[in-house]
């Protein structure tokens, strides 16, 4: 088991001050909606310019990479592309990955804190609660050097049922 400590967040991803914050990308990595869009708003151009010059080839589902956060208060952007459920992806390690994939790489940055969004819990359609388990129970059981991490939440609903998850496994 890791030592790190998940809390929830209820807010905007983009003002969290962390050392990494995790975008819910796609497989083309040049921006889209939900998260993504409002990570690429608010951190500026430099971040789709990373993306195009460190995944000419975009990124494959379940995997993670970084780029540059430009202009948010995070140094890091970790990128993972969680699977769509709305297209038939339904494939649950695909999403534990996901988690995994960020962890590894913020080991790699050598990121003591990251925020995440609740992956493919939107536009992907994946049913909330299953997406909360998911997230919940493979960050806690990722081993990692990161001492804070936070599932950010947009929904009120959303940060409750993420904090009864946590709180159930205490
Ligand atoms: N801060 C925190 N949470 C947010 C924010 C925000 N600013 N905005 C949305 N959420 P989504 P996905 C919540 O759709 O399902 C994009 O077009 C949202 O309510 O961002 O993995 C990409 O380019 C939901 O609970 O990610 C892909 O094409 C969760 O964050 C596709 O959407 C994730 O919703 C990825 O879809």
């Amino acid at each position: 088991m890791s030592s790190v400590s998940l809390t929830a967040v209820l807010g905007d991803i983009t003002a969290q001050h962390v050392d990494a914050v995790v975008n819910a990308a796609n497989n083309a990595m040049r921006g889209g909606g939900g998260v993504d869009g409002a990570i690429h708003r608010v951190g500026g151009p430099a971040i789709l310019q990373d993306c195009i010059a460190r995944f000419p080839d975009g990124l494959a589902t379940g995997d993670a990479g970084w780029t540059t956060a430009g202009d948010l208060p995070a140094k890091w952007v970790v990128h993972t592309v969680g699977p769509n459920w709305n297209a038939g992806q339904r494939d649950r390690s695909l999403l534990e990955s996901c988690y995994r994939r960020a962890l590894e790489v913020a080991d790699e940055l050598g990121a003591r804190s990251i925020a995440f969004p609740l992956i493919s819990a939107g536009v992907y359609g994946w049913p909330r609660d299953d997406a909360i388990a998911a997230a919940v129970d493979t960050i806690l059981s990722t081993p990692t050097r990161v001492a804070d991490a936070r599932i950010v939440a947009f929904d009120e609903t959303v940060h409750r049922h993420v904090q009864e998850a946590l709180d159930a496994r205490r």
